[in-house]
């Protein structure tokens, strides 16, 4: 009945059939609504956004709002039909503004939902792979043009692997869980690979690679797939939509894509860096890419998967040392499990570094 009243704010129409929690992602919370509207039945998604996480989410909302229309209109501009399906619509609320606050200042915006559409927490086969990297190369492919002024940065400095190192330190020195003792493997793990994680960063402040926009949160499960084609749809879950580097959210994919087991495994043994998901990914994603990114970048294409990787097990490991504030968890470790599936999959792609990288130079 709550849901019901704060669903009405939107300008939607109809009547109200039912709403209940959707999708499980780390962050926000997710729900579906369905309603009658002169006899057909459509449904919307609607989303709690985490303001501890996101500070400004009129900001989020801004972004989120250039960026829809412009890929909006550049799909009409190319004649292409079924646009909802490619793109995610806001739906105003009832007062013009893009979002709704509720009674206890809880900052919601809803979508049209999309249907007939899927998305993945493991892929399935490298068809799928390929379809998902020509996905997030077109998203880029589609803001290469996006002009007006910079896009506000929702959450600074996100993927700033520098930082993040300092982060985990403070972290580490407080050690106010008293977590730090038993994490000796990790600790040491991450400590040795610093230096080669801040390759990106460190190309990208030095102009070696250029400032783009990109979605910096290009997991696999971000992507919608066509149910009955498998080609990608629509990009999803757009707070983090800003500047940055294109290798963020190729590397993001290639960390989630090429490695068919959980983010949470705690059976590392499955946690394998796959080259065939790899080799498919990267022409599905060049197929779209190839002719806006640099030769700098494309040389880094499998030092981001790697990096990915790092900073994503960086990040739950600094969580769990911060007492598992950010992430939603479901168990008492399991940012820990989080953490040594992402150490498990670098150390497979070293153990294939030679292969992953001539993959990478055939493609490009
Ligand atoms: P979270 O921040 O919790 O990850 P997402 O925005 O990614 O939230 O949404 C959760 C899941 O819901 C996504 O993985 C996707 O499968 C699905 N989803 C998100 N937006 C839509 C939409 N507009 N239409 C259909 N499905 C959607
Ligand atoms: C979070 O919201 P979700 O689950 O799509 C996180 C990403 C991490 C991801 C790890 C805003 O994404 O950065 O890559 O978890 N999002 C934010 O699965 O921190
Ligand atoms: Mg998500």
């Amino acid at each position: 009945m709550i849901m019901q009243d704060l669903l009405s704010q939107f300008a939607i129409y109809g009547d109200f059939e039912e709403a209940g929690p959707f999708g499980g992602g780390h962050i926000n919370s997710t729900f579906r609504s369905s309603w009658r509207q002169a006899g057909t039945r459509l449904r919307y998604l609607h989303q709690r956004i985490n303001t501890q996480v996101f500070r400004h989410p009129e900001a989020v909302m801004e972004n989120i709002l250039r960026v829809t229309s412009h890929i909006a209109a550049g799909l009409a501009a190319s004649g292409s039909r079924d646009i909802s399906r490619q793109v995610l619509s806001v739906v105003a609320a009832r007062n013009g503004r893009p979002f709704v606050i509720d009674g206890e200042g809880g900052f919601w915006r809803s979508y049209l939902f999309i249907e007939g559409a899927y998305s993945r927490e493991v892929t399935e086969t490298p068809e799928e792979a390929a379809f998902l990297g020509a996905g997030a190369g077109r998203f880029q492919k589609q803001l290469v043009g996006l002009g007006g002024p910079r896009l506000h940065e929702t959450i600074p400095d996100f993927h700033h692997m520098e930082r993040r190192y300092q982060r985990f330190r403070e972290a580490l020195d407080k050690d106010a869980f008293h977590r730090a003792a038993s994490l000796g493997a990790e600790i040491d793990y991450m400590e040795a690979n610093a230096e080669r994680g801040a390759v990106l960063i460190r190309a990208l402040r030095s102009g070696k690679i250029p400032e783009r926009i990109c979605h910096n949160d290009a997991k696999m499960n971000n992507l919608l797939l066509d149910k009955k084609t498998g080609e990608a749809l629509a990009i999803v879950d757009l707070d983090t939509v800003m500047p940055g580097s294109a290798l963020f959210d190729t590397g993001d994919l290639i960390r989630t894509v090429c490695n068919r087991a959980a983010e949470d495994e705690r059976e590392l043994s499955r946690v394998v860096f796959e080259p065939a998901y790899f080799r498919a990914l990267i022409s599905g994603y060049l197929s779209e890419s190839a002719g806006f990114l640099t030769e700098a970048e494309k040389r880094l294409i499998p030092e981001s998967g790697r990096s990915f990787a790092q900073i994503m097990g960086l990040r739950f490991l600094t969580d769990y040392l911060e007492g598992d504030h950010y992430y939603h968890i479901a168990r008492p470790e399991h940012n820990l499990d989080r953490c040594r599936t992402q150490i498990a999959l670098m150390r497979s792609m070293d153990a294939q570094w030679e292969e992953i990288t001539r993959l990478a130079a055939d493609a490009a």
